[in-house]
């Protein structure tokens, strides 16, 4: 018996800044026709989400014999991985960690700017909770002037310029912070990277 190819499914809604930057290594892997987005709601308590990830977030990719991997660190790496390419990130040695942890800086760009997000979302109707806002805020104005500092190569689409281009994009959506104005070299990057990375603006949110 032949085994093909594995196809994957990706659980995700559109607007996910977490989803997207899946999104985007499918689409510069090459890997579009193997992997089938599947829409997923982390607040419906009987979505297959939960099952998969018992964490209930999103993006989650499930594999032929339904093996879930996640988070979307996991699963860049994991793509990288099948398509057999070191594009996204460095095979080994200092640049390999370095990525991987400046990708993870942006991530907690993307994280803190859910969790404000998530304060109106989960207590409609009350008072914002001023102190955890500005908790949250405070990560970041310093990640972004860690990158600002140090931007991206704008002609290069790795896991950190994925990771940054969906967390500022995700920033310029839902307006936790106004950043552009205090970080014009990261502006220019990122007008650069969207130029040059076409995949950037095929994945933006339908609704951003
Ligand atoms: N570290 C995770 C973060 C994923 C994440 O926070 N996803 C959000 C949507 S963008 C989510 O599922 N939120 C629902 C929840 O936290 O219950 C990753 O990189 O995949």
């Amino acid at each position: 018996m032949s085994s093909g190819p594995q196809n994957y499914v990706l659980r995700s809604s559109l607007t996910s800044p977490f989803g997207r930057k899946v999104r985007m290594a499918v689409e510069v892997l090459g890997l579009g026709g193997r992997v089938t987005l599947a829409h997923a709601d982390t607040l419906d308590d009987n979505d297959t989400l939960r099952r998969q990830n018992p964490l209930g977030k999103m993006p989650c990719l499930v594999t032929d014999d339904g093996t879930a991997i996640y988070d979307s660190g996991v699963i860049i790496e994991f793509l990288a991985d099948v398509a057999g390419s070191d594009r996204l990130i460095p095979a080994r040695g200092p640049e390999r960690f370095k990525a991987l942890t400046r990708a993870r800086l942006a991530d907690g760009i993307t994280d803190a700017a859910i969790l404000m997000i998530y304060d109106s979302r989960f207590r409609p109707g009350e008072p914002p909770s001023e102190r955890w806002l500005a908790h949250q805020r405070g990560k970041i104005v310093r990640a972004l002037a860690a990158f600002e500092a140090l931007p991206p190569d704008p002609g290069k689409t790795d896991i950190v310029a994925i990771g940054l281009g969906c967390a500022l994009g995700y920033l310029d959506w839902r307006k936790p912070v106004e950043w552009r104005q205090d970080h014009p070299r990261l502006a220019a990057w990122l007008a650069t990277f969207a130029q040059q990375e076409p995949a950037f603006d095929r994945t933006r949110a339908p609704s951003a």
